[in-house]
């Protein structure tokens, strides 16, 4: 009888190690078996005494009353705590960031490493900014386990962590379907969940134009789907921007020229090349005319706008998958050519417009991102640009060659949530490595990050949520956690399910990895 109860004891220990686990993996974490009631009424955070940020810091008050909601989610209407009440003794989260900093923006150098103690009546939080804290605090809210209803517990545990990668984005596309705004707000809070930090807006493109520029409304009025309804005014801009800030998120739009712009052309007569059959106009229309100097004093205004909207030092300026025959086709755009001496290389033109918007963007203090096409089209330029792999094929390889040239590169040729099925399962995307290419320990470190695509064609509001969670939890961790220490899919697997069920917990529609239950099923 007793040796039975030992090993359901043994059963129940094994299942308590997967509660408790916090995803991505932190760098270093410590579990013991030693655990402490929480009590809602009785568990506190506070700003320790020597924290630079103190109470009134906008971000961490903020994070603090999310956060007591997600550990404690039965409160509200829970009335009696029925166990745990007589052993609940006083919590307090104590936080100390070292520099303040809690009405800037996170940016490319931000700081999110942080240290968490766990121990009797109290979790030590210490971050260098607050942006380390935001971290710490989610790690600290996976490790809040409910066992019977409204009983809350902790266990002893330390951990130290930081990111792997500056730069852990997700590219949300609202153009070839339109995501209404509280969509978008609920993937943030997600993505702070998985600790992406980089929120890539490809806010708009051929199908439509839902961006309002301030400058050119009819760029929206005649290019959205709608020009009330699927829409991004300025104060819905606005409001994502600071739901994202206050979790530690970027926001990069993208505004991809010369290409994908056909929506462009319906509100900004002129911009885009007509193409030409035989003589004369065939009256459909190409990439953004890049043979008039109309084009880049718009490109100048539309940039100057949207440097000043975006508060982030990087731009996303596109230029991918450009189609050469309007342009080949069109005799304007044939004299231009002459006139500055491309002959027929199509590339030396695309080249020309990208620098001319790249050189636009650096005088307003922007980094510009661009597609990998942009590095092939002109591998001798001297502009500095962070270059996003996004071409299958060997990945490594042209990530070696930009390495090479001494760029900047975020990877995300691996990382295609956006089609579904067996082949797009989530240990796909955990067992990227995206250091793998054969290069110095120099041209590594010009690897700033990844990042997961969800492109639009076949997503929207509906289906956007299971689609890409928890697959893209999969590439969080390859992209914050050590690669050694997470290089295990069957030991992922239990951890993954576990989080998934945390993620369903917290009202993300995250789909299902395989048969089985989440212990609090509220679908
Ligand atoms: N839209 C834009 C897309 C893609 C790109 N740019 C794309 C094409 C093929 C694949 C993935 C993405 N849908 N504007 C290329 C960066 Cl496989």
């Amino acid at each position: 009888m007793n040796r039975l109860r030992f090993i359901f004891m043994l059963l129940l220990s094994a299942e308590l190690k997967q509660v408790y686990g916090v995803w991505p993996m932190p760098q270093h974490i410590s579990h013991f078996t030693e655990r402490y009631v929480l009590h809602p009424h009785q568990f506190s955070y506070k700003y320790s005494s020597d924290s630079a940020a103190r109470h009134g810091c906008s971000v961490l008050d903020a994070a603090f009353k999310r956060y007591f909601r997600i550990i404690f989610p039965d409160i509200e209407g829970g009335t009696g705590f029925r166990k745990t009440w007589s052993e609940a003794k006083p919590f307090t989260v104590s936080v100390s960031v070292r520099t303040v900093g809690c009405d800037e923006y996170p940016n490319q150098d931000s700081d999110e490493s942080y240290n968490l103690s766990v121990s009797a009546g109290e979790a030590m939080l210490r971050a260098e900014s607050v942006w380390g804290a935001l971290r710490g605090l989610e790690s600290f809210s996976q490790l809040v386990y409910e066992e019977d209803y409204n009983s809350y517990y902790v266990n002893k545990t330390d951990i130290v962590d930081f990111p792997r990668f500056p730069f852990r984005g997700l590219l949300l596309d609202t153009s070839r379907h339109y995501l209404p705004v509280h969509v978008i707000l609920k993937t943030l809070d997600a993505m702070a969940y998985n600790k992406f930090n980089v929120f890539h807006w490809h806010i708009v493109d051929d199908p439509s134009f839902p961006y309002q520029s301030q400058l050119y409304p009819d760029l929206s009025n005649k290019g959205a789907f709608h020009p009330v309804t699927h829409i991004y005014t300025p104060s819905d801009v606005r409001k994502v921007i600071s739901h994202a800030r206050f979790r530690g998120i970027r926001v990069v739009p993208e505004f991809d020229s010369p290409g994908h712009t056909q929506s462009w052309g319906k509100g900004q007569p002129d911009l885009l090349t007509p193409c030409y059959k035989r003589t004369g106009p065939s009256g459909t229309f190409g990439p953004i005319n890049p043979s008039l100097s109309s084009s880049y004093q718009f490109m100048g205004n539309l940039l100057k706008e949207v440097s000043s909207v975006f508060p982030d030092t990087f731009v996303h300026l596109g230029g991918d998958e450009v189609d050469f025959a309007c342009w080949k086709s069109n005799p304007n755009v044939q004299a231009f050519m002459a006139k500055m001496g491309f002959g027929h290389d199509y590339n030396k033109l695309e080249s020309f417009y990208m620098e001319s918007i790249m050189n636009i963007s650096a005088a307003f203090n922007k980094t510009a991102i661009v597609w990998q096409d942009v590095f092939d089209f002109s591998k001798q330029s001297r502009a500095q640009y962070v270059v996003e792999v996004w071409k299958r094929g060997c990945y490594l390889c042209k990530m070696h060659q930009v390495a090479k040239a001494g760029l900047k590169i975020i990877l995300a040729a691996p990382f295609y949530l956006d089609l579904p099925g067996p082949t797009h399962n989530w240990a796909r995307y955990y067992t990227v490595c995206p250091l793998s290419f054969k290069g110095t320990e120099q041209q590594k470190k010009l690897v700033i990050g990844g990042e997961v695509c969800m492109w639009g064609e076949y997503v929207d509001a509906a289906n956007l949520s299971p689609r890409l969670w928890p697959r893209a939890s999969a590439a969080a961790e390859r992209l914050w956690s050590d690669e050694e220490q997470t290089s295990s899919v069957e030991k992922a697997f239990p951890r993954l399910q576990d989080f998934r069920c945390k993620m369903i917990r917290r009202g993300v529609q995250a789909e299902p990895l395989f048969i089985g239950h989440c212990k609090h099923e509220y679908i």
